[in-house]
């Protein structure tokens, strides 16, 4: 399939830098000039950012009949579009960074929305490419404020519901922050210690350099060095590359179903959202796991990490840009780029399953490629996309990608001889239990013939959430968060004598008192 010559290619934003760098200043400046229209629209307007980062979590719709709720709707209702934990997750978000690009193309005609090339070799060695993080760029001869570092809100996110916390409230002309900064101020009191936080980390340069270290980190799992993505070491750039290898879109497309798939078959799947999951708390404020306590930055909370307030910062779309070039890659790897199918009926079919309904979406709907991908309008008639809609970039959409990382179907990687092909299930912890967002390390510990004990790292699971925790009042959802972990860095005669462990990085200072999870290895 040869591109057209109207299909509009989506370019690696490093190579938007490029040719920056090498004179040719217009690609940059038109997209930089785009976002900063789409900014400044007012937030009457369906094009400006307000709107469109808005539509993924807070402000919430529906937000005045709320007070009309019985209280177990309260609880459970959750008034962002937004689609996680379900086979919906990745042709919503397809189809939200196509609406945004739109918007951008109604400030400069033409203008394309590039990706952020997460496995790149750059990114691996540098982090986030700069255009995202620095302070000021030069736009027609005028120093501006980069309008892709941040967002500053033209109105207040105050949608927290009875028995909720304040603490997490963002007021009008509040700033999103990334790593390692905070962004709790919804009450006196933390608004003052995230002030003293805030108060350690003053220069920004310094700051980007702490955001870069810890991207690059997670990105490499537990591995030494930069250029050895080490893919033994279950970093994203492992999980980017394993998720290329799932071989149907079900388990390809959310958490829910890949971790049900996992406990019916041998072996494990990773699901594009999971990785997709990491960099949303790379960038958010958590720290990598499994590095033990050493660059540990405890209380940074940037906006990326929780689906409230994600999308209000701009590096959402340059991610969820690579994210959508990702499922393309899959599409084209595996023989899908025409047409997919979705087990119905499995875990992760439903609109009740993990994160909860959306509006418009009755609790325990059937979700398919049917199913409207509110609130995208695909004419001026009201008729809204589904994921039908979407799925050929280039025949349905009229775009393409320019060619980046991971390009070529990645090769299985096998244990290596003498170690082990099983895998370890961890079940049972209820997500309603956290505030936001939270990360499970796995550990085994081995005691040999000689008493002596060696610990091994087994590899992490981020579990993106919402800020205000999830009540099951009626238990339609499914709030358990179930996480596999291959064992292939043991050896096989260690497996069954091992001692395996969680640990929980999150949001709280304790964890729940209620917390509680099992183990069990499995092939
Ligand atoms: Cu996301």
């Amino acid at each position: 399939m040869s591109p057209s010559s109207e299909m509009r290619i989506r370019r690696s934003v490093r190579d938007l830098q490029t040719d920056y760098g090498n004179g040719n200043k217009q690609p940059l400046e038109d997209l930089v000039r785009a976002w900063k229209g789409i900014k400044e629209l007012p937030a009457t307007d369906k094009r400006s950012f307000m709107v469109l980062g808005g539509y993924h979590g807070e402000p919430f719709q529906y937000r005045r009949q709320v007070d009309a709720l019985s209280t177990v709707d309260r609880y459970t209702y959750w008034g962002g579009y937004c689609n996680h934990g379900n086979v919906l997750f990745p042709t919503w978000h397809r189809v939200y960074v196509f609406k945004l690009e739109e918007a951008l193309q109604s400030i400069v005609p033409g203008v394309t929305m590039p990706y952020w090339d997460e496995t790149s070799e750059e990114t691996l060695q540098r982090g986030i490419p700069w255009i995202l993080t620095q302070e000021k760029f030069k736009l027609d001869g005028k120093m501006i404020d980069n309008p892709l570092r941040s967002f500053v809100l033209p109105e207040a996110l105050s949608d927290y519901l009875p028995g909720d916390n304040k603490v997490w409230e963002k007021p009008k002309g509040y700033e999103t922050v990334r790593y390692p900064l905070s962004g709790l101020v919804g009450t006196p009191e933390a608004r003052a210690a995230t002030n003293a936080h805030n108060h350690k980390f003053r220069r920004p340069k310094e700051n980007v350099k702490l955001l870069n270290e810890n991207i690059m980190a997670w990105l490499r799992g537990s591995s030494p060095t930069p250029s050895d993505p080490n893919p033994m070491q279950k970093g994203v750039y492992w999980q980017y590359q394993e998720c290329l290898r799932a071989p149907n879109y079900t388990v390809f497309s959310n958490t829910t179903s890949a971790g049900q798939w996992n406990l019916d078959h041998p072996g494990t799947v990773t699901p594009l959202e999971q990785p997709h999951n990491d960099i949303h708390l790379a960038v958010g404020g958590f720290d990598v796991p499994g590095q033990g306590e050493s660059g540990q930055i405890a209380d940074a909370n940037g906006d990326m990490g929780e689906n409230n307030t994600a999308a209000m910062d701009p590096i959402f779309f340059f991610h969820h840009c690579n994210v959508d070039r990702m499922f393309w890659l899959w599409q084209k790897q595996n023989g899908f780029t025409e047409k997919f199918e979705i087990i119905q009926g499995y875990y992760g079919t439903s609109s009740s399953d993990s994160q909860g309904p959306t509006p418009g979406i009755a609790p325990g709907t059937p979700l398919g490629l049917d199913t409207p991908l509110n609130p995208f309008l695909k004419d001026e008639f009201g008729t809204i996309y589904t994921s039908r809609d979407c799925v050929d970039i280039e025949k349905q959409l009229g775009y393409t990608y320019a060619p980046g990382s991971m390009e070529e179907a990645p090769e299985r990687m096998t244990a290596d001889s003498g170690r082990s092909n099983r895998k370890l299930t961890v079940r049972g912890i209820d997500r309603a239990l956290f505030q936001g967002s939270f990360v499970l390390r796995a550990f085994a510990k081995v005691k040999n013939v000689n008493s002596e004990i060696t610990e091994y790292y087994l590899g992490h699971h981020s579990v993106l959430s919402r800020r205000n925790a999830i009540m099951c009042a009626n238990c339609l959802t499914h709030l358990e968060v179930i996480a596999h972990f291959p064992l292939s860095i043991m050896p096989a005669n260690e497996v069954d004598q091992a001692e395996y462990r969680v640990e929980i990085q999150h949001r709280g200072s304790e964890l729940p008192a209620k917390f509680s999870y099992t183990v069990e290895v499995s092939d």
